[in-house]
């Protein structure tokens, strides 16, 4: 027992010493940026917005650089974008930075994000990921991170392993009943370091490995 005792002290010791998983600034240089985009199509847009701000243009009218949905459609529609990439790309990891208003996420929020990639004629799902909001100064909001820290910033890294693909396909479902989503930015990388050294996947090994030893016991 003290032998696990100690091992467990260790993977604690890792777990609060690892940085924060990897995240990134908004990019106007990576591999979906609106000048790696031949076509893109979304459902209905806002007035004043445009899709392709979304990816590192800044043609809306109103808050450039940002786009918005139409604020026509009730929380959990799944408003979209789908965009083909001038030729195929390698991709290991996408980071999502999306902002409420600050009257909370039922503002602008999203309560779920999804991302599809065309792959042999078909579409393949690599995100699912559902949104947790977090309750502060007596509102629910996305919480900042480690990059764009007010508490109304989402700031999603994700890595999926490798993936070469050219047409993509992502979805914002909306989290309140009167305004759409707002999102700052959805960027790719191909970052091979991502794919095989992710710390929570290095945690999870260690918690792994730690399970075992104990069941030895
Ligand atoms: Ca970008």
């Amino acid at each position: 027992m003290k032998s696990f005792m100690i091992y467990m002290f260790v993977i604690c010791s890792f777990l609060f010493t690892v940085p924060p998983l990897k995240a990134a600034q908004v990019s106007d240089t990576d591999l979906w940026n609106y000048q790696n985009i031949s076509s893109i199509s979304s459902s209905v847009m806002a007035s004043w917005s445009n899709v392709r701000d979304v990816f590192g243009a800044a043609l809306s009218t109103v808050e450039a650089g940002r786009a918005m949905f139409t604020d026509t459609q009730p929380a959990g529609y799944q408003h979209w974008i789908q965009w083909t990439l001038n030729a195929p790309a390698l991709v290991s990891n996408i980071n999502l930075v999306a902002v409420h208003d600050l009257g909370g996420i039922e503002f602008r929020g999203m309560s779920r994000f999804i991302l599809d990639a065309y792959v042999d004629s078909s579409w393949l799902t690599v995100v699912d990921y559902t949104v947790v909001p977090k309750e502060i100064g007596g509102k629910l909001v996305y919480g900042g991170g480690p990059y764009y820290t007010d508490t109304n910033r989402l700031e999603l890294e994700l890595s999926f392993g490798e993936l070469t693909a050219q047409t993509w396909k992502a979805y914002f479902v909306q989290y309140g009943n009167t305004t759409s989503p707002r999102i700052m930015e959805l960027d790719a990388f191909y970052t091979p370091e991502a794919v095989v050294s992710e710390p929570a996947s290095l945690v999870l090994i260690a918690i792994g490995t730690a399970i075992l030893l104990r069941k030895k016991r």
